[in-house]
């Protein structure tokens, strides 16, 4: 199964910050497909549940230096 979340991200102040965390997003087991959207603020995220969690995307963007939370 997949589930998708969506996340509201600070502090992102360029096209380079919103690339390194979708970047990162993206290497993460589990991830099928990470958007991050500066205008917005935020990140749409696919991922398989059994593979990993909502908390543990947002601990894989605040080690990329930005605050993570979570949206629905
Ligand atoms: Mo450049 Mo975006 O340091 O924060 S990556 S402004």
């Amino acid at each position: 199964s997949i589930l998708t979340c969506r996340l509201h991200i600070k502090g992102m102040t360029c096209t380079s910050c919103s690339m390194t965390i979708e970047s990162a997003l993206q290497s993460v087991p589990g991830v099928k497909k990470a958007v991050v959207a500066l205008a917005t603020e935020e990140a749409e995220i696919r991922y398989e549940p059994k593979t990993i969690t909502a908390a543990q995307l947002m601990n894989a963007i605040e080690e990329t230096g930005f605050e993570a939370t979570l949206i629905s």
